[in-house]
């Protein structure tokens, strides 16, 4: 035991993370450590801070699962003292983690998401908190989950690239991924299931009830997968891309009860569409965070976000569609009139380009000027930009254009991102009234007016008028 100063239980205990300077000590062995700077920098670091002021032995399988050593080395350039004998601490030490179930490695995550399911973990944030950046900050951006985050040492890491018969054409190591040309593009992600608790009103749907958060903007930064594949060997080249007709991209997060692995697949003529389909390992100039996808996920602008992979660990060249059950048997919508008995999910083709939308994320009364003011935002899939935002404050009897934030002309099908907008609207005189906002792609397509008329059994693509209640302006 190197000398180091030997500090008492308590000592450790009042380094939660919440108390003074906020630092943060944790114990291991005999070892103190002080994480202060490790979990704010690491990606994954903040893991360590549930043994904040304890010991890290309850919680050390996420660190030593793949490898204890690489860990330990860090662990022990943060030491800064050895712990004093303690029973109660010993005691808690030796305690295995009794909830280690599939999902005792979930990240922390930020208290301001509004969590609509805990594991697999689900959450939006707070409707006017995504009007405050046109970049949504990480740690509010929505995440949807299906299972448990997957833990990934970026060390052991890689990306494969096979073709339909499983035989590899690329294998790149997160290092190697990195090594080729970065892009940075800015893309707005959707749920298919964003606003689904509309629909929901409307009559029951199958899922969890989104209000209009489930949709975030943030820049991503990559490898082109384009460039990837590139680096197939040239015979494989000319046939198997030139022949795969779908790309399937296959997650690292697995089902724990099936053990099914998350999978979702795209057209490749997306890829010859839209140059910046990406690999990536940046969001908003950051490591990606565990829960959108560390190390690499894939970002497909303009498409679903189902089809933007997380923890992506293989792209399948196949002739076929992904065959995973959110490709085929999800993420499809139906008539009204389809209900759970007659549905045929062969019967319609997945989703991809998403239609345009656009919500009210916040609004206030101006009650001396008798105004209301409005910000929301409005998007569209495939790269159509946002012309236009009407918004009305008598449920859509008289319109009004709203302020769009972008300055400019948008890039003619090459707009990903979303269109912030603010609107100052005379209120009416007294009463209730009803908030409404609609927006304009640049093909000029627009929303439908009530979400009746597009109810599907899934509840997905809504994107009727947005309408928000006022009380008595
Ligand atoms: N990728 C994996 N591996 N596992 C998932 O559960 N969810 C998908 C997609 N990619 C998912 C995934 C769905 S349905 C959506 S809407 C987006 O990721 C959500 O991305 P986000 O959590 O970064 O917002
Ligand atoms: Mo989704």
């Amino acid at each position: 035991i190197p000398e180091f100063p030997s500090f008492k239980a308590s000592e450790v205990r009042s380094h939660d993370g919440k108390k003074g300077d906020r630092s943060v000590w944790v114990g291991y062995g005999r070892g103190v450590y002080d994480v202060t700077e490790f979990a704010a920098s690491h990606p994954g670091g903040d893991q360590i801070l549930r043994a904040a002021g304890g010991p890290l032995e309850p919680h050390w399988r996420l660190y030593a699962q793949h490898n204890a050593e690489w860990v330990l080395e860090i662990l022990e350039e943060l030491r800064i003292g050895n712990l004093m004998p303690d029973e109660e601490w010993i005691q808690e030490a030796e305690d295995i983690n009794e909830e280690a179930g599939p999902y005792a490695e979930e990240p922390i995550r930020s208290p301001k998401l509004i969590v609509q399911g805990e594991a697999p973990f689900n959450a939006e944030p707070e409707l006017k908190l995504l009007v405050h950046d046109q970049l949504t900050p990480n740690d509010l951006f929505y995440v949807r989950n299906h299972m448990p985050v997957p833990v990934i040492h970026p060390e052991e890491y890689r990306l494969e690239v096979v073709d339909t018969n499983g035989k590899m054409l690329v294998s790149l190591s997160l290092e190697d991924l990195k090594k080729l040309p970065k892009h940075v593009v800015a893309a707005t992600i959707q749920c298919a299931g964003n606003r689904r608790n509309e629909l929901d009103a409307v009559k029951k749907v199958k899922g969890g009830r989104w209000e209009g958060g489930a949709i975030s903007n943030a820049e991503w930064g990559g490898a082109r997968l384009a460039d990837v594949l590139a680096l197939s060997p040239s015979s494989a080249k000319t046939i198997e891309i030139s022949e795969a007709h779908h790309l399937c991209f296959e997650g690292l997060d697995t089902d724990p009860g099936t053990g099914a692995v998350y999978a979702a697949s795209i057209p490749v003529d997306v890829l010859h569409r839209v140059p910046d389909v990406l690999l990536a390992y940046e969001m908003n100039g950051e490591t990606l965070p565990r829960d959108h996808g560390y190390p690499v996920r894939a970002v497909v602008p303009g498409i679903v976000g189902a089809r933007c992979v997380k923890w992506l660990g293989r792209v399948v060249l196949s002739k076929e569609e992904s065959t995973s059950h959110w490709q085929r048997q999800d993420y499809r919508s139906f008539s009204p009139g389809v209900d759970w008995d007659t549905v045929d999910f062969t019967k319609a083709p997945s989703i991809q380009e998403m239609p345009v939308v656009s919500s009210i994320c916040d609004h206030s009364l101006d009650g001396e000027k008798k105004t209301i003011s409005m910000s929301g935002y409005a998007w569209s899939g495939d790269g159509k930009g946002i012309i236009r935002v009407d918004v009305s404050a008598d449920g859509g009897k008289t319109w009004q254009e709203a302020a769009l934030r972008k300055k400019g002309s948008q890039k003619r099908n090459e707009t990903y991102d979303w269109t912030l907008w603010d609107a100052t609207i005379k209120a009416p005189a007294n009463g209730k009234t009803e908030l409404v906002c609609k927006a304009v792609d640049s093909a000029y397509n627009t929303q439908p007016e009530r979400a009746e008329s597009i109810w599907n059994l899934r509840g997905l693509l809504n994107n009727a008028w947005h309408r928000v209640d006022v009380d008595k302006v």
